[in-house]
């Protein structure tokens, strides 16, 4: 039997279900989702293991245009992306259209790699929607395969998995094979942490926020875990602590139910609310908040 295996690189605008569809294709919450834009900021891999095939999936920010360094960076990662693709899948959401996307759309168009155009969220319109709607998208990109899709729901995963199956290279694994992700278990501690902050913090503040994972120690049946988490004025500080330290308090008690459940084990959380001034935009910051190895 020959071995497949390659890169499946999920790639779109904000918020149109990326890391959804990542989920549930791992079938495990690796990527936080949130209804918020800009929720995913890293490059982030979930591999899929059969016997005969590894598919190395990438989450990716969504894509913007940049007003940060940070921003900068996490269209760094989706530029890295479009050259280490052996199978595209560019989601779009009902209601997008061909001409309002970014030039990464044009660049995806002219490359000789396999595309799949995931119309997701089906299951907010009608099919008379979705069918005029397909038809715009493969008159604009007549190479690719259209899927209209749920993430939500999973409808369709499985022509999406037999396309993207179909079009891996013969290769030997990338990864170990019972590996499900690059990243170790500290980054989805911080992941996790900053999910609870875009949800339950208004504004900038989820944005102008970023969590370092201090400690990470398992005894016996117990992770003892220590976060720090950052704000990027002084002024944003009490906000994110809240009266009586309410609000940090539920960020600590959601964040740490979650943790559990992904764990599998009982958790100790502390978390400590530090200043970086003005980290968005300070190479050193990024570095140290594991944004860039250079
Ligand atoms: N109704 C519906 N909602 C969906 C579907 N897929 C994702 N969503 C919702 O869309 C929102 C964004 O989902 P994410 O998976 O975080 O989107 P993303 O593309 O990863 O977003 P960024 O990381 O910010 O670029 C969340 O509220 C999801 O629950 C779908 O198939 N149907
Ligand atoms: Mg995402």
């Amino acid at each position: 039997m020959k071995h497949k295996a390659g890169y499946v690189n999920i790639l779109g605008k904000p918020n149109v279900g990326k890391s959804t569809l990542m989920n549930a294709l791992i079938g495990e919450k690796l990527s936080i989702i949130t209804s918020k834009a800009q929720t995913t900021r890293h490059r982030i891999l979930g591999i899929l293991n059969g016997d005969d095939f590894q598919m190395v999936i990438s989450d990716l920010p969504g894509i913007i245009k940049p007003a940060y360094k940070m921003h900068q960076t996490m269209m760094q990662f989706v530029k890295t992306s479009l050259e280490d693709a052996d199978v595209f899948i560019y989601m779009v959401e009902i209601g997008d259209k061909p001409e309002k996307q970014p030039e990464e759309y044009e660049k995806i168009k002219q490359l000789n790699v396999p595309v799949i155009i995931l119309l997701n969220k089906l299951d907010i319109t009608d099919h008379e929607i979705v069918e005029y709607e397909r038809e715009l998208w493969e008159a604009d990109f007549p190479k690719a395969e259209i899927i209209s899709f749920s993430a939500k729901f999973n409808w369709n995963l499985e022509k999406l998995m037999d396309f993207a199956l179909k079009h891996l290279p013969e290769s030997p694994p990338y990864f170990d094979k019972d590996a499900i992700t690059d990243r170790p278990e500290r980054f989805f501690v911080t992941e996790i942490i900053r999910e609870k902050i875009l949800l339950y913090y208004k504004q900038e503040i989820p944005y102008s926020t970023e969590v370092v994972c201090t400690y990470f120690m398992e005894d016996g049946e117990i992770i003892k875990i220590a976060a720090e988490i950052y704000v990027e004025r002084a002024s944003q500080k009490p906000i994110l602590i809240g009266k009586n330290g309410e609000m940090i308090k539920k960020v600590g008690i959601e964040a740490r139910k979650d943790l559990e459940e992904f764990f599998q084990k009982k958790i100790y959380l502390e978390t400590f609310v530090k200043v970086a001034d003005g980290w968005r935009n300070s190479d050193n910051m990024l570095r140290r908040f594991g944004y860039r190895d250079y």
